[in-house]
């Protein structure tokens, strides 16, 4: 049955699976952007913040929070039917940061989320991605009620290279994030090409 209707059936292609972190400050919407766009159930580990947490648990700001993810999220995306994303949501607080090397193995590129009413919540991981050479992209959560800036001023405030995409996003809307993810993902793969392309002899 080579002429058969069977055999004009696309056949199957096992996907290809990259790893991308989301990274950003505490309350900044990690968990909300995974959850927008994950195909699965969102696996969390989060712990309702208690008594005893407030002290450290740093809340100004983040006026509705009452739970904290403690490990991660984590998210499935198939942005095409050959291409899998499989999202990492790193924890937000500095009491956490020991995970952070075991996350970053194997990542193709990260998203940092960014918060212009708190912007400095994401230096740090700004700092960490660029230490490790690990491309990311930022993507300002534009929170109702806090104020817009323009791209340039919050691209200054954050010091970004010239070659660091900026982008605004809404973290509870699946096309906002799917957006910034395939940014995140061309981008990523423009700098391994280039870094392909000078290892060559
Ligand atoms: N208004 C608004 N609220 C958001 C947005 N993204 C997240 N939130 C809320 O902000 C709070 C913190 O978000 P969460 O995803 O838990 O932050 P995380 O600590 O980075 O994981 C939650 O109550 C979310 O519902 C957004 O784009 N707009
Ligand atoms: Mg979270």
């Amino acid at each position: 049955m080579a002429f058969g209707r069977s055999s004009r059936k696309k056949p199957y292609v096992e996907p290809v699976t990259l790893k991308i972190l989301v990274a950003g400050g505490f309350g900044v919407g990690k968990t909300t952007l995974v959850g927008a766009v994950s195909e699965i159930r969102p696996l969390r580990t989060e712990e309702i913040l208690s008594e005893a947490g407030r002290p450290v648990d740093d809340l100004h700001g983040v006026e509705t929070k009452t739970t904290t993810t403690v490990a991660m999220d984590f998210g499935r995306i198939t942005l095409r039917e050959d291409l899998v994303l499989y999202l990492f949501g790193t924890p937000g607080q500095d009491r956490f940061w020991f995970l952070w090397d075991e996350l970053a193995q194997g990542a193709l590129g990260a998203v940092v989320l960014a918060d212009t009413r708190r912007l400095e919540d994401s230096f740090a991981a700004i700092d960490y991605f660029e230490r490790r050479g690990i491309p990311f992209t930022v993507a300002v959560n534009c929170f109702e009620g806090a104020r817009r800036f323009p791209a340039e001023s919050v691209r200054g405030a954050l010091d970004l290279d010239p070659e660091v995409e900026l982008l605004m996003c809404d973290a509870r809307d699946r096309e906002s994030v799917k957006n910034v993810l395939v940014a995140v993902v061309e981008h990523a793969l423009v700098l391994a090409d280039r870094t392909h392309a000078t290892a060559a002899p």
